[in-house]
């Protein structure tokens, strides 16, 4: 049997969770008479007749009154607004995966009807691959006329670019997206308190990120900058591209053969397969409509697909470890044993003259059991920091995190051996909240830490029986450090499973 721990003991061998850049050729599009085949921006000519589809799409929405529902700012109001709150759009909770999946099909529906090419694929950006935002965005013209497609104001040319290999590197993908198997702990968790099919709990955020949706979505969305970081980020048509990368991605995901619900109680279950988002969306005519999560899972049945999916690869769930992980998000009420959690409630702000340190004292044999990676008949432990409920200052982009060096700084580099992640922030108007209309959670995230305790363990950078986490913010875009620019988490755990 081989689960996610052996897996990470091995060291992530080759093809057990292999790259899936999905950068084939176009041929498959014209030979299907099924679902269509949504391709990369990868070597997609300016003149694609995906691209100038697309190209065409966006002024004909643009160029409509913007109060006909069916127009470039009408669809994007279903998401949030610009300078504004979120609407419909869930961040931050269970939500995020299957929401987002309906919102691109409704603009894919719209461009086909709108424009009358039957064949269109909405293409998607392979940010794994193309670490530049691709041309077809980026020409404020295209045959000498303006490129809807063309945004000014983005920030292109940040240190973000191109973007790092701790957001979208193969490595990073492969050990904490495609080898997670549990959906909860890969596409962020529930909110613990949800009960019913309210819609109220889809926007009101309260689970815990994962990596996949709080470092390369929220991230890519801040360094693209104008729209992009806001609630009015479908105003920026590089959304569509982005959301297409991230829907492709849970689609490897499942092709893997990992399952969405196998796991969760019959009751988290029901909650998340049948909630309705009521009205969420606009049909090319102009009609609000919904859909459910349980629809929403099998991409060929809504009428596309991408293109190199992966074949399952065998890996099984480790329910054990699963069951623990999520006890301690809180998403189940499953009893805990053999967890350790080291927890450290908090008061104290991160800011950029003076990273926060959360210290816990973790054992030399705790630790060695975290670094050994020799034959034995436990399987690997892993590491996690869980960073809950962050009050996060206007002024900060997101939240470096590191292990074992209270020298850090706003500069020290991801390659450092003591780097472990960085979270994302979206923007949010005045306020914690930001949805429009009801109480939005603060974000929550969780980092894994296991492969830098072992790289400082090769570095002889372990010692004592402390373990330590430092925080540091980074700003956003043109803002200043200030009063604005810190970050305090409610509590900083250390949790061992
Ligand atoms: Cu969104």
């Amino acid at each position: 049997m081989v689960t996610r721990r052996v897996l990470l003991k091995a060291g992530l061998g080759a093809g057990a969770a292999s790259v899936f850049s999905g950068a084939v050729g176009g041929l498959a599009a014209f030979a299907q008479s099924g679902p269509v085949v949504r391709r990369s921006l990868h070597d997609m000519a300016l003149d694609d007749p995906d691209l100038e589809t697309y190209r065409d799409f966006v002024g004909i929405m643009q160029a409509r009154d913007q109060n006909d529902p069916v127009s470039w700012l009408q669809y994007s109001l279903m998401h949030g607004r610009y300078g504004g709150g979120y609407r419909y759009c869930p961040h931050g909770d269970w939500y995020f995966l299957p929401w987002h999946r309906e919102f691109v099909l409704m603009y894919e529906r719209a461009a086909r009807a709108l424009t009358g090419n039957a064949a269109f694929a909405m293409p998607y950006w392979d940010w794994t691959v193309d670490r530049m935002m691709p041309q077809a965005f980026t020409d404020p013209s295209y045959k000498g006329k303006p490129n809807p497609l063309y945004v000014s104001g983005r920030t292109l040319n940040t240190s973000n670019w191109p973007l790092p290999d701790a957001w979208v590197g193969a490595d990073v993908l492969k050990s904490r997206v495609y080898a997670e198997t549990n959906f909860q702990l890969f596409g962020t968790s529930k909110n613990p308190n949800q009960d019913s099919l309210d819609m109220a709990w889809v926007v009101r955020g309260g689970g815990v990120q994962g990596f996949l949706e709080g470092t390369p979505h929220n991230l890519i969305h801040n360094a693209i900058g104008a729209f992009m970081p806001s609630a009015g980020s479908p105003r920026d048509p590089i959304f569509f591209m982005h959301h297409g990368n991230i829907d492709r991605i849970w689609a490897n995901w499942n092709a893997l053969g990992r399952s969405n619900t196998a796991d969760m109680t019959p009751t988290d279950r029901n909650l998340w397969l049948n909630m309705y988002f009521d009205k969420n969306y606009i049909s090319p005519t102009g009609a609000l409509y919904g859909a459910y999560p349980r629809d929403l899972q099998d991409t060929r049945a809504l009428g596309y697909t991408y293109p190199g999916l992966p074949q399952p690869d065998g890996l099984l769930p480790d329910q054990k470890r699963d069951a623990q992980l999520l006890s301690i998000l809180g998403a189940e009420g499953g009893k805990i044993e053999n967890l350790l959690v080291l927890p450290a409630a908090n008061t104290e702000a991160a800011t950029l003259r003076a990273p926060l340190v959360k210290r816990v004292r973790m054992s030399t044999a705790m630790q060695a059991e975290v670094v050994d990676s020799g034959a034995g008949p436990a399987d690997g432990v892993e590491v996690f920091a869980l960073i809950r409920e962050m009050a996060v200052g206007p002024d900060v982009s997101s939240v470096r995190v590191f292990v074992n060096d209270d020298a850090v700084t706003a500069n020290t580099p991801s390659s450092d051996p003591h780097f472990a992640g960085e979270i994302g922030f979206l923007a949010h108007p005045e306020g914690a909240g930001g949805h429009e209309g009801h109480e939005k959670a603060l974000p929550s995230a969780m980092i894994e830490l296991t492969d830098t305790v072992r790289a400082l363990s090769k570095r002889g950078l372990l010692g004592g029986d402390q373990l330590s986490v430092q925080l540091v913010p980074v700003l956003r875009d043109g803002a200043r450090d200030g009063a604005g620019a810190r970050v305090v988490p409610a509590a900083v755990e250390i949790i061992v499973v």
